[in-house]
């Protein structure tokens, strides 16, 4: 049988994640997790997509190895994660310390009207990047377990990886700038500087 649905609430969890972020690069999935970045505050280092489903923790990677001083944390959903789960594999290969991966696991495609996603049938995201080789994989159901995943998530112990159980709630759209090409020039501007905004 399967496990109970997850009872934490992501708002909640992203905003606590987010709390500690100091200066790191935010990247947000498409849709709900990017809507839960930006409810825990718009800022000029996160990085919200508004398409590229399963491209999230491959865009993260490329900014790790880019600025291996920087801590880079990506929030998506599981839909997005199953879509490019062959990222596991390269990102464990890589091994960037300073990557963090936290998939919000609704077990839904929640956009696109709650259909059921692999996690919903025991497919396990956390136990497939561990089997590619990432070191710290966190499944996270309860408080307690999120507590835990705050200790490391910024920590630079990496690659991490955690899968996060949440209510499958359907929630106020809370949205990031739209224009590509402005998050993309404020995201430079503020990691680079003004002179770096538009090359
Ligand atoms: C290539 C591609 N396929 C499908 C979609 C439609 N789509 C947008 S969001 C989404 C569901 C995302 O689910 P998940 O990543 O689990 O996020 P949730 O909303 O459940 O938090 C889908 C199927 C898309 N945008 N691009
Ligand atoms: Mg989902």
């Amino acid at each position: 049988m399967n496990k109970p649905m997850g009872q934490l609430l992501r708002r909640k969890v992203v905003k606590e994640l987010l709390a500690q972020r100091g200066d790191a690069l935010v990247v947000g999935g498409l849709g709900a997790p990017a809507w839960d970045i930006t409810n825990a505050g718009d800022h000029d280092l996160n990085f919200p997509l508004w398409g590229a489903m399963g491209g999230a923790a491959m865009i993260g990677l490329g900014l790790a190895l880019a600025q291996p001083k920087k801590k880079v944390l990506v929030v998506t959903g599981d839909g997005e994660m199953l879509m490019g789960v062959g990222a596991l594999a390269t990102i464990a290969v890589q091994k960037p310390r300073n990557l963090s991966i936290v998939v919000i696991d609704n077990e839904r495609y929640g956009e696109t009207g709650m259909q059921e996603t692999h996690t919903a049938h025991g497919v396990d995201l956390a136990g497939m990047a561990k089997a590619a080789g990432i070191v710290q994989t966190f499944m996270v159901r309860t408080q307690a377990e999120l507590n835990r995943l705050k200790q490391h998530i910024y920590a630079g112990e990496g690659a991490l990886f955690a899968q996060i159980k949440v209510d499958p709630e359907k929630l106020p759209l809370v949205l990031p700038p739209r224009d590509g090409a402005l998050l993309k020039n404020r995201f430079r501007a503020a990691l680079l500087g003004a002179d770096a905004a538009h090359q």
